[in-house]
Parts: structure tokens; C-alpha cells; sequence
């Protein structure tokens, strides 16, 4: 649980960062799974021709980079959520056991319960962000899971369902996240605005003129920690101005029977005090979850996520 310090830290600011909040075997066991992963992937890109044979392609981060050199998508098969727009039976997206017990971490859904209560639903807005060094990106690189991040409150890239569902974003950090690495970056008390008006293009953010980018405040964070925010916090990540790659995931968590805001998407009960027989989806069953949603989505029409549209007058 969170001391009351942290909580009146969170309630005051917004946001609070929490070091050592993953235990270590289960960061461990993420940092394996995603090792084995990537390896088989590239082993696959290799066999079919599109990655070139290299001894020095050897660890993870060689593997990123090169993988990324190499003009192949290693965000989706590594992402744990289905993409937006259009999905096929074979679209590739991550539900591995070692994820599944970081998402249900007793430590992590303690820390949430101090926020949002003991009835807690794993919300699918979910996802992956392994960033190159900025300097090793191609110029039109857009990707919100690439490249750093534009301003934005995550009630925004919900559909408007949620828009007064209860929940919380943990940002978790794989490797250290540095000032110089690209470390999220927030703006204090901004969780007291409204949601403000965002812009879908190039990424999902919030016009500069809403707010004052000069109150920003960086937040860097230890490997095995976290940053809890509020969905109106208004959040950015830096610029990855370092040599190695900058990994981290994040997380949401809602009151469980509130709207998660991507209804196509499977949610799932992690922790009940008044129910506790619904906590029964294991590890292989989540998986079995959005296996079959894609199955269901790739027969429908493409997948809407948000609600904004690229041609209003401010985002001209
Ligand atoms: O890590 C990033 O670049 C941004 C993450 C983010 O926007 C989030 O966790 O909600
Ligand atoms: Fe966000």
C-alpha cells in the first residue's frame, strides 16, 4: 500500500514515482521472456532474408537496433495490445505469462488500490516502449512507441465512455529512465484541468497554447520502478539523447463495472475485496482473451480508439 505521504503526494500533484515497485523476480522474468521473444523474431527475419546474418547481433539491444536499422516492425509483435485501424487473424501482439504477472503483481495492484480502491479491472490501454537513441531514428519517425512522446492526458486516448471512469496509469521502467535516456516528463496539478482538446496527427497531443510547457517537470525513475498518474495529468516523454535504448511499459488500471474506454479490447478483474471468485483469469486464459478478439476484430471494421478528428480548427 502507499504510505499517506505518497498518497497526498499523488492527490496534490497528480502523479507520484514509486522506486522498487516491481519485485525483482517478476522484472527479471519480463527482461527473459521479451530476450526470447525478440531472438526468435529475428531468427525468423533472418531465416526469410530480411535481417542479415551478423555475429555482433547478439543481445536485445543489438537486436532493437538492428531490427529497426533494418526498416522491420518490432513494436507490434512485441506490443501487448492489438493495434488500432485494421487487424488480420495473424496481426502479432505479445500476451506472455511473464507479463501477465507484472500486470497482476501484488506489489503493483497494492499501490493501485491505494488509489482507486480494492475493486480493480486491468484496462487494455496498454503498451510496450522500447526507444532507440534518437540519433539512430529516420527523420519522418512518428511513432509514439518509437520515438518520445507529445503532450497528451491519457483520459484522451480513451473513447469518450470512460470520460468519467476512475483510473490510473502506472509507467514502469525496465532499464533506468534518465534525463538523457528520455524519462517521462509531467506537468503538475494539470490532473485538476478538465481533459483539454487534442489533436490526433502527427501523434495524439494537446496544442501548446493550452498549457505551460515551462512547468514541466522530469521525472526520472530507477529500473523496477514506477510513475502513478491521474488520466488528466498531462504527461510527455523526453527525447532519447543517450547511446542506449530506453524500455518501459505502461499500465492501466480502472474500478472494475466502470468503462474502460476500449470496449473492443478484453479487460479482466485483477484484484476484488466484495467479489474475489472473480479474479479466476489466469495467464494462458488473458492470452486466449485477445487471441480471440482478434479473430472477432479482423472480421469488423477498423478499430477507432479516440475521438478526435484531424481537421478541427485547432489543430490547424
Ligand atoms: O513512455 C512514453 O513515451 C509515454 C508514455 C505515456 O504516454 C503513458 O504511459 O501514458
Ligand atoms: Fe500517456
Amino acid at each position: 500500500m502507499l504510505s499517506a505521504k505518497q498518497l497526498s503526494q499523488f492527490n496534490e500533484n497528480g502523479y507520484l514515482v514509486v522506486d522498487d515497485i516491481v519485485e525483482v523476480q517478476v522484472l527479471k522474468a519480463v527482461i527473459a521472456e521479451y530476450e526470447k521473444l525478440l531472438s526468435d523474431l529475428c531468427t525468423d527475419w533472418t531465416t526469410q532474408g530480411l535481417l542479415k546474418h551478423d555475429k555482433s547481433i547478439d543481445s536485445f539491444e543489438a537486436r532493437i537496433r538492428a531490427a529497426y536499422d533494418a526498416g522491420l516492425d518490432y513494436f507490434q509483435p512485441l506490443d501487448i495490445s492489438l493495434p488500432p485501424g485494421d487487424i488480420e487473424p495473424d496481426t502479432p501482439f505479445h500476451a506472455g505469462p511473464a507479463i501477465f504477472n507484472l500486470i497482476t503483481s501484488p506489489q503493483l495492484l497494492s499501490a493501485v488500490e491505494s488509489l482507486i480502491g480494492p475493486e480493480i479491472t486491468s484496462n487494455p490501454i496498454q503498451h510496450v516502449r522500447i526507444k532507440p537513441p534518437a540519433t539512430e531514428l529516420y527523420n519522418d519517425e512518428v511513432r509514439a512507441h518509437i520515438t518520445s512522446t507529445d503532450w497528451h492526458q491519457d483520459r484522451a486516448v480513451t473513447l469518450e465512455s470512460a470520460d468519467t471512469t476512475e483510473m490510473v496509469t502506472v509507467w514502469v521502467a525496465i532499464t533506468d529512465a534518465t534525463l538523457e535516456n528520455g524519462c517521462l516528463q509531467v506537468i503538475p496539478n494539470s490532473h485538476q484541468f478538465n481533459m483539454l482538446r487534442h489533436c490526433p496527427s502527427p501523434q495524439l497531443s494537446i496544442p501548446t497554447q493550452e498549457f505551460n510547457v515551462d512547468d514541466a517537470v522530469a521525472l526520472p525513475v530507477k529500473a523496477g520502478g514506477a510513475i502513478l498518474f491521474h488520466p488528466n495529468t498531462i504527461h510527455s516523454s523526453r527525447v532519447n539523447n543517450s547511446d542506449s535504448i530506453r524500455w518501459s511499459f505502461d499500465l492501466r488500471y480502472n474500478v472494475t463495472g466502470h468503462a474502460t474506454g476500449r470496449p473492443m479490447f478484453p479487460d479482466f478483474v485483477v484484484r476484488s475485496r466484495k467479489h474475489p471468485e472473480t479474479v479466476n483469469v489466469n495467464a494462458e486464459q488473458w492470452r486466449t482473451l485477445w487471441q480471440e478478439a482478434r479473430v472477432r476484430l479482423a472480421a469488423e471494421r477498423p478499430v477507432v480508439i479516440h475521438r478526435w478528428a484531424e481537421d478541427s480548427i485547432y489543430c490547424a
